[in-house]
């Protein structure tokens, strides 16, 4: 639902980041800005190689197209567009589109004067994949160690890469990124049942307000985080996870290269077992 009333007042130029005054205008309810243009420029030529590359892949089944990255033995270097190629120019792309959707969600905080949470936050989402396609190949020294851009043969990767250390479950930072991820999914369930519970109250009863949410909490547990405080752990658990889903993969292969299971020998050798 528009606001008209509201949106006169903000609507103003100014608060872009590079560019001044240019695309600095909306087209129907849309902010454009100048990475919205370079988001759209951006997220149509990645799609459509993606299409040119499943289109050129040899199956028009949906789970198995996929477009691969290049063989190890091109190492950091350019690859023919059918042999990698294509995938180094839409990882390209998708950076590109990720990082100037970021810097939009980051001027249109600035035009209303808001805080930079939304940008940072979606950044931890950016350092994940840019983690998984760019740092660690390159790391690795082949962008051969990227993951193909296919529904199931991502999964393969996915199942490949963590059986290569045995048993990823054992990965110290992929433990706590699940247990980030595991976590936020029960504040985000307390959370919005919590509201939908004070907004929906049954028939004939007022609806209720952050009060009542709160006293819910302090009858059941003695203690409310409130309001504010919900949504403040809500972006921690949320930033957390994907920070430490990128640390996880990061560790793998660049400086951890035998099995998981291996690295908590640490604990079986404290001193307290060994004496
Ligand atoms: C990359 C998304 C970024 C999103 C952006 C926004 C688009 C689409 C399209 C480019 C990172 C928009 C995006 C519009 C883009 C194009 C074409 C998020 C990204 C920028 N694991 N595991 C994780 C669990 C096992 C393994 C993460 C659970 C096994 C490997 C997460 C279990 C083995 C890797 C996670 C489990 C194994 C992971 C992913 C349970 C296999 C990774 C979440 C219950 C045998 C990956 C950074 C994430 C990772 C990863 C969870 C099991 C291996 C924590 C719950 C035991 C090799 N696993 N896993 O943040 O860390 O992705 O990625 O068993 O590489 Mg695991």
């Amino acid at each position: 639902m528009s606001m008209l009333s509201f949106e006169k007042k903000y609507r103003v130029r100014g608060g872009t980041l590079i560019g001044g005054d240019l695309f600095d205008f909306w087209v129907g309810p849309f902010y454009v800005g100048f990475f919205g243009v370079t988001t759209i420029f951006f997220a149509v030529l990645g799609t459509a190689l993606l299409v040119y590359g499943a289109a050129i892949g040899g199956t028009a089944d949906i789970w198995k197209i996929s477009i691969a990255p290049p063989d190890l033995k091109y190492g950091l270097g350019l690859a023919p567009l059918a042999h990698g190629g294509l995938w180094q120019l839409i990882t390209i792309c998708a950076t590109g589109a990720f990082c100037s959707w970021a810097a939009r969600q980051a001027e249109i905080a600035r035009k209303l004067g808001m805080g930079l949470h939304v940008p940072v936050a979606f950044s931890f989402a950016i350092l994940a994949y840019v983690t998984l396609e760019i740092i660690r190949p390159f790391l690795l020294g082949a962008w051969g160690n990227g993951f193909p851009y296919g529904i199931l043969s991502h999964l393969d990767w996915v199942s490949n890469v963590g059986h290569q250390f045995l048993h990823f479950h054992y990965n110290p930072a992929h433990m706590l990124a699940i247990t980030f991820f595991f976590t936020n999914a029960l504040a985000l369930a307390l959370h919005g049942s919590l509201v939908l519970g004070a907004a929906n109250p049954g028939p004939g009863e007022v609806v209720k307000g952050a009060g009542h949410e709160n006293q819910y909490y302090l009858d059941a547990i003695g203690w409310s985080i409130g309001p504010l405080g919900i949504h403040r752990l809500g972006i921690f658990l949320a930033c957390g996870a994907a920070f430490f889903s990128a640390v996880c993969i990061l560790l793998s292969g660049p400086f951890w290269t035998r099995g998981w299971p291996e690295w908590w020998n640490w604990w079986l050798n404290l001193p307290v077992y060994t004496k």
